[in-house]
C-alpha cells in the first residue's frame, strides 16, 4: 500500500487550502459561500491519518474504471486533502457530500472542472494553483465516483495491542525527583516534528525534547500537575511523567486513527485517576485509566444530528473538558451539535446526559467561576454555555462570524462585570459574554459588547487574571502585516481600540518564513506572554515572550529543534484552567 508522504505534500508545512467541495449541485450551501479563505484552509486542515489505513476497494460498477494502485492514490490523496471537509465517509461536513448518488449523475469531465479551476463558493484550485497534476485531478475526478471506502474500526483489541506502559506505577518516583519549576514549565507543541518541547519559564531554556505522535496537537494536565498527556492528529497519546528524574514518556497508546482531544478527571476524589481522549476517527471516546492508559471504556458518538435529528455516521469528537463541580468529562460532537456530559464516577452503568446544542462544536473554555462551559458551534455562529453543575444548556449566544476561542479569555468588564471573549475566523470581531447570572443577571450569557480587532483569520484569544491586557492573534489572516503582529487591548478601557505589537518583526528572523503569530499563552505569573512565531518545517520559528506590564520585548527563544512550535501549555495554567 502506498504511504502518504506527508512532508511533501506539507511543504508549506502550514494549513493549505484542501476543501474539494465538489457536488451534483453547482450551487454552493451559504455557510460554504460566506466563508473566508482563512476559514476554508482552517477547517480542511492537515494531511488526515486515516488514509494510510485504507486497505481495500469497493468499486462502484457504475463508476469509471479504476485500477486498485489509481484507487489507493485516490484514498490517499482524499484522506490528506479532502477528508477534513467532506468527513471520512465523504457525508459532508463543512463541505458538501461527496457521495456516489451526487458524483456519479456529475460526471468525470464535470468534476474535473472543479477541482481543477475551484469555485468561488469555496472549492480552491487544485489544479491551477499547482497543488495536483493534471492527471491526478482525472484521478480524483473518479475517485470520488467510486464508493467511499470505510477505515477500520479501532475498539479494545486495537488499543490494547498498542499500549506501551514503558514504566510501570510501581517503578515510577514517589516524589518529585528533579529540579524544575513544574509550575512554570511549557509544553510547547512541534507541529511538523511529531514532538514537543518542555521548556523553563525562568530560564527560557529547552529542558528536554520528547517524542510524540503525528502532528502533535495538544498537550494536558492530570490534576495533582504530575502528569503530561500529549496527544496527536494519529490519535497517539503519550504520558509524561514531569516527577521524573528527567521527565520522560511513561506509557503510549493509540486511541484510533485521527484524534485532536485528550483531557483528565479533575474531580475531588478522582484527581489523576482517569484520562479520556475523543477520536475523528473512529467516532467515539474512551475512558482509560489515568497512570497507565489502559483503556477502559470505550462509547460512540455515531447518532442523530440537532435540530434536523437525521443520522450522522461519523461524528467527530472535538474539545473535551474536566468538569470541576461533577465527576464528569463534557465531551463535544462536532457534527452532532451535541455535548455529551458523561458521568465517571461508575464505569459499568455510565450516565451520560446529552445536551442539545448547534453544530459545529470546535473549542472552549470555562468561566472564571469554572462553572459553566462555553464552546464554539463554528458553523451556526454560536457559543453554547453548559452549566457543568446542573448539567443542563443555560443558553445559546450568537456572537460573530465563525466563533474560535480557544479556550477564551475570562476578565472583569468595567461596566458588564465578569465576561468570557471569543474572537472569529470569519471576521474582525471579538464577542464579549456575561458569564454572572447572580450578580449581572441581564448581562448574562448576553454579548455584552463587541470589539473589532485586526482582521478575520483569528484562532486564539488570551488574558490571565492578573492581567489588564487581552490578545487576539489572527495567524490565518490573509495580510502578513495581521499574520505576523498581534493586537492587544487595555481592558480598564476597551473603547479605546487596539495596540499592535510586531511579533514577528520582534523575532528578527531573516528568512522568507510564513512568521504566523499563533496562541498566546501566560506564564504562571502572570506576568510575560509567549508567542509562537510559526513558519514552514523547513524554515526558522521561535517563540518570542513579551513583558506583559510594558508590552515590551522580552525574549526570543531560537533553537534548531523548534521545528514549528504552535501550541504552548504552561503547566499551572492548564493544569487549572486559568485563562
Ligand atoms: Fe486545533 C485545540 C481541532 C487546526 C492548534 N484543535 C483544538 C481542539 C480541537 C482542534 C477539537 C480542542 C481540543 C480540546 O480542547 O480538547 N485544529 C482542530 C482541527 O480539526 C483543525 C481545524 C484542522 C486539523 O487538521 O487539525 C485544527 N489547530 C489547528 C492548527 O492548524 C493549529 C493552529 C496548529 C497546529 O498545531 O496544528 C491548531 N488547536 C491548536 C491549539 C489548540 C487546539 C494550540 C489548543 C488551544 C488551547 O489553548 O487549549
Amino acid at each position: 500500500m502506498e504511504k502518504i508522504n506527508f512532508a511533501a505534500w506539507r511543504k508549506t508545512g502550514l494549513i493549505i487550502a484542501l476543501t474539494l467541495g465538489v457536488t451534483a449541485v453547482m450551487a454552493q450551501v451559504k455557510t460554504q459561500e460566506q466563508r473566508s479563505p482563512s476559514e476554508k484552509s482552517y477547517q480542511a486542515g492537515d494531511a488526515s491519518p486515516v488514509g494510510a489505513a485504507i486497505v481495500h476497494q469497493n468499486a462502484n460498477p457504475k463508476a469509471p474504471p479504476m485500477t486498485e494502485a489509481e484507487f489507493q492514490k485516490g484514498a490517499n490523496i482524499y484522506f490528506q486533502r479532502c477528508a477534513g471537509c467532506h468527513g471520512v465517509l465523504r457525508k459532508g461536513a463543512t463541505g458538501k457530500p461527496l457521495t456516489t448518488d451526487k458524483t456519479i449523475v456529475s460526471g468525470t469531465e464535470y468534476l474535473k472542472v472543479f477541482i481543477k479551476y475551484g469555485s468561488p463558493g469555496g472549492m480552491p484550485n487544485w489544479g491551477t494553483s499547482g497543488e495536483l497534476t493534471d492527471d491526478e485531478v482525472d484521478l480524483m475526478a473518479r475517485y470520488i465516483q467510486q464508493e467511499p471506502p470505510t477505515p477500520p474500526e479501532w475498539g479494545m483489541k486495537e488499543m490494547m495491542a498498542s499500549l506501551k506502559v514503558s514504566v510501570p506505577p510501581s517503578q515510577r518516583p514517589k516524589k518529585k525527583m528533579n529540579n524544575l519549576d513544574l509550575g512554570n514549565l511549557f509544553s510547547v507543541t512541534l507541529r511538523d516534528a511529531g514532538e514537543i518541547a518542555l521548556i523553563d519559564g525562568k530560564t527560557k531554556k529547552i529542558v528536554k525534547i520528547l517524542k510524540t505522535g503525528y502532528a502533535v496537537h495538544i498537550s494536558r494536565m492530570s490534576q495533582s500537575g504530575r502528569y503530561l498527556y500529549v496527544i496527536g492528529r494519529d490519535a497517539r497519546i503519550n504520558l509524561i511523567d514531569l516527577w521524573m528524574e528527567e521527565p520522560s514518556n511513561v506509557a503510549e497508546i493509540k486511541v484510533g486513527l485521527e484524534a485532536r482531544s485528550v483531557e483528565t478527571s479533575k474531580f475531588k476524589g478522582f484527581e489523576d485517576k482517569y484520562a479520556i481522549a475523543g477520536t475523528y476517527w473512529p467516532p467515539q471516546f474512551v475512558i482509560m485509566e489515568g497512570d497507565t492508559l489502559k483503556p477502559l471504556r470505550i462509547e460512540s458518538t455515531r447518532g442523530m444530528v440537532v435540530g434536523t435529528q437525521e443520522y450522522h455516521p461519523e461524528p467527530r469528537v472535538a474539545a473535551i473538558v474536566s468538569s470541576h463541580y461533577n465527576p464528569e468529562f463534557i465531551v463535544n460532537a462536532k457534527e452532532t451539535g451535541k455535548i455529551l456530559v458523561v458521568n465517571y464516577k461508575d464505569l459499568t452503568n455510565l450516565k451520560i446526559t446529552s445536551i442539545n446544542a448547534a453544530q459545529f462544536l470546535h473549542d472552549g473554555g470555562m468561566d472564571s467561576t469554572g462553572r459553566y462551559f462555553l464552546v464554539a458551534a463554528n458553523a451556526s455562529n454560536k457559543i453554547a454555555v453548559v452549566d457543568t453543575k446542573e448539567d443542563k444548556l443555560a443558553a445559546l449566544v450568537d456572537v460573530g462570524k465563525v466563533p474560535h476561542p480557544g479556550r477564551g479569555a475570562n476578565f472583569i468588564h468595567p461596566k458588564f462585570g465578569p465576561v468570557w471573549a471569543t474572537s472569529h475566523l470569519g471576521d474582525e470581531t471579538v464577542s464579549l459574554i456575561g458569564t454572572d447570572p447572580k450578580k449581572h443577571k441581564d448581562q448574562a450569557w448576553r454579548v455584552v459588547q463587541t470589539l473589532k480587532a485586526q482582521g478575520g483569520g483569528s484562532l486564539f484569544i488570551k488574558t490571565h487574571p492578573k492581567s489588564t491586557n487581552l490578545w487576539i492573534d489572527t495567524p490565518l489572516n490573509p495580510e502578513a502585516a495581521n499574520s505576523q503582529s498581534i493586537a492587544v487591548f487595555d481592558i480598564r478601557n476597551l473603547d479605546k481600540g487596539y495596540e499592535v505589537l510586531p511579533i514577528g518583526e520582534w523575532a528578527d528572523i531573516k528568512d522568507d518564513g510564513a512568521k504566523r503569530i499563533v496562541q498566546p499563552e501566560y506564564n504562571m505569573a502572570g506576568d510575560e506572554v509567549w508567542f509562537s512565531v510559526w513558519s514552514a518545517k523547513d524554515k526558522v520559528s521561535a517563540l518570542v515572550i513579551v513583558d506583559d506590564k510594558t508590552r515590551k520585548l522580552k525574549a526570543v527563544i531560537k533553537d534548531p529543534r523548534l521545528i514549528t512550535p504552535t501550541g504552548k501549555f504552561n503547566i499551572n495554567n492548564t493544569q487549572h484552567d486559568v485563562y
